[in-house]
């Protein structure tokens, strides 16, 4: 693939750490998708990013060939953007460890990221999660990349990264692009049904509180109908309400209903209808990209003959970065 019109280049990732959520499907994926006819897309599965955290092999191998198969599901197209596996291109381990000479131990330190994952992995708080930010600058730097769509979550990250960008540029001469953040128009931020105050994350231990792409109308189901509301039995969108509200911004993003008309939808129906709703909502977008992902993962070689051609070209243009980083630093060169 040959970057022939001159189209920004973007780079996003999501980690291959558990199966995909509704959080990451309506928050990051779905933007994804609608950006790859206007930019020039590289996507990767960062499953090197993944074991910061420890993950058990068989099962780690499956997420992220399942993430894979379902992110062409979901409308990832290979024909218009590169969606590649992370540790298939070796150059983003290498320039991370270069990277990391460039970052301050200050800075790491001041991750919310990294605080909130050692507080939670207290038993393995490794070396890796403490320098994840610098391997995802390196995901980031490797592609001249000129936006980085990412969720709210993230913008510490993509600000490092930047940081790390000027400081070599600062130091080297020009040699990186400085990325901006992408905030897409809907940014959709997804509870948990469980704990609406917290964000719904693959990694939460609660399943009830998230929906996964891949759960069965049935399931799907039974998650909204116990999903966590107040005592008031009115569908309003308001402060303190964290369960509705979050049960409403679903509602609306996946029906592109706005409030007002969802609370004149719901105005003196009680919340069980309201929540029947909003998961048969859900059901009626995910069964169509659950059909296709049962066709992809049966399609071992289709999805292998993907991401080695998505990896070949990735390698390509990623080479040309980490060739130029390491004549600049003054290796020498082979
Ligand atoms: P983990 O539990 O392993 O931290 P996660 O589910 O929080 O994973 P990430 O891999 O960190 O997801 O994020 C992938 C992308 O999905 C990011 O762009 C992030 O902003 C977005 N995202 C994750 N969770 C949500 C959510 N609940 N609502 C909206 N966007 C989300
Ligand atoms: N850290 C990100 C995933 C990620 C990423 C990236 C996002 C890895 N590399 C590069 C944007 C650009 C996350 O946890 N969501």
């Amino acid at each position: 693939m040959e970057q022939t019109e001159k189209k920004k280049v973007v780079f996003s990732g999501i980690q291959t750490s558990g199966a995909i959520t509704l959080g990451n499907y309506l928050g990051a994926l779905k933007n994804w998708v609608e950006m790859q006819d206007d930019f020039f897309c590289f996507f990767s599965l960062a499953d090197l990013h993944a074991i910061t955290v420890r993950q058990d092999p068989q099962k780690f191998r499956q997420n992220t060939l399942e993430a894979y198969a379902l992110f062409l599901a979901c409308g990832i197209d290979p024909q218009k953007s590169i969606f590649f596996i992370q540790s298939h291109v070796s150059a983003h381990a290498e320039l991370a460890w270069i990277l990391n000479c460039y970052t301050q131990f200050g800075e790491l330190s001041r991750m919310t990221q990294f605080k909130d994952k050692s507080a939670k992995y207290s038993d393995n708080i490794n070396a890796g999660l403490f320098t994840y930010p610098s391997l995802m600058a390196a995901d980031i730097l490797l592609y001249q990349t000129e936006a980085v769509p990412v969720g709210a979550d993230q913008k510490q990250h993509l600000e490092l990264a930047r940081n790390i960008a000027d400081r070599f540029n600062h130091i080297y001469g020009n040699t990186f692009k400085v990325p901006e953040p992408y905030i897409p128009k809907v940014g959709a931020k997804i509870m948990s049904l469980q704990e609406p105050e917290k964000k719904m994350s693959k990694s939460d231990e609660n399943v009830n509180g998230c929906v996964f792409i891949l759960d069965p109308p049935e399931t799907i189901m039974k998650k909204f109908k116990r999903a966590v509301t107040d005592s008031e039995a009115e569908v309003r969108f308001a402060e303190g309400k964290d369960g509705i509200n979050n049960l409403m911004s679903i509602y609306s993003v996946v029906t592109g209903k706005t409030n007002e008309q969802i609370e004149a939808d719901f105005a003196g129906k009680g919340y069980g209808d309201f929540k029947t709703a909003v998961g048969e909502s859900v059901v009626e977008l995910l069964s169509p990209v659950q059909h296709r992902y049962k066709e992809l993962i049966a399609d071992k070689a289709y999805l292998e003959k993907c991401y080695s051609e998505a990896a070949e070209t990735a390698r390509k243009f990623s080479q040309r970065t980490l060739d130029k980083v390491m004549k600049k630093v003054g290796f020498v060169l082979k």
